[in-house]
């Protein structure tokens, strides 16, 4: 899977995606992420990215011509188009479901950040094929967005985690959270570990984990919960 990044700050996404699982997986091949300065493909002296909106009004905004000299080096890099992600708060919100669709995509994807008040409306009517929003909150920009994008795709791809079950047993992955986990020490200032997970009995630790998922979920997620007990009545 290979995923580009066009943005203002590519230094921000490339500290966040240089470091732990992903910088891994990176530095191993298992993933290719490439970071791209859209002021660098400006064509007059002052670098300029963003002007005033027609109309008046606050603040800047980004102008088209960068963004596409931009989009057409990557397009050539490629050999192809690829798809292509605009983060704005106007995207639908991401889900564990969109994040599985997207890292097995068979083309490669190009996240576009947006800053200031926006982007020109024609370049995103041109190259965006999809808007993609991280939760119904405002961020400054499209970078913190673009990493958590990223990451969540990432770490799906083959040779990122160990195992697929690394996240084929985890929170959101089937509907539902996930169980607790505990680990050494058998006993924590006065606290045990549920005694299930000392027996080596694999159907009862499975039977447990089971049982609180489901709690977790409904004491938590009553509206996942609810989704997932539609579900499994469907499935019967
Ligand atoms: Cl994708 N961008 C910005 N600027 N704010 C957001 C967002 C994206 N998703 C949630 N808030």
């Amino acid at each position: 899977m290979r995923i580009d990044i066009a943005t203002l700050f590519p230094e921000m996404c490339e500290a966040i995606l240089s470091e732990s699982i992903i910088g891994r997986a990176r530095k191993k091949g298992s993933v290719e992420i490439h970071c791209h300065q859209i002021r660098d493909y400006t064509t007059d002296k002052h670098r300029r990215v963003d002007d005033i909106p027609y109309g008046g009004g606050m603040g800047m905004v980004m102008q088209a011509d960068p963004i596409f000299n931009c989009y057409n080096a990557i397009c050539e890099q490629l050999a192809a188009r690829p798809h292509t992600i605009y983060m704005t708060p106007k995207g639908r919100v991401l889900t564990q479901q969109r994040a599985v669709e997207l890292s097995q995509c068979d083309t490669s994807l190009l996240l576009l950040c947006g800053h200031y008040e926006g982007v020109d409306q024609r370049i995103l009517d041109r190259i965006v094929d999809e808007e993609i929003s991280i939760g119904d909150y405002v961020l400054t920009g499209g970078e913190l967005p673009a990493c958590v994008l990223t990451d969540a795709i990432a770490r799906m791809c083959d040779g990122v985690l160990s195992s697929d079950e690394c996240f084929r047993n985890e929170s959101h992955f089937d509907g539902l959270l996930e169980h607790p986990h505990y680990t050494r020490p058998e006993v924590w200032q006065g606290e045990a570990v549920p005694p299930v997970l000392l027996s080596g009995h694999h159907k009862n630790i499975a039977d447990w984990r089971l049982r609180m998922s489901l709690e977790e979920t409904q004491k938590k997620r009553p509206d996942m919960y609810k989704l997932y007990m539609e579900n499994a009545q469907k499935d019967k």
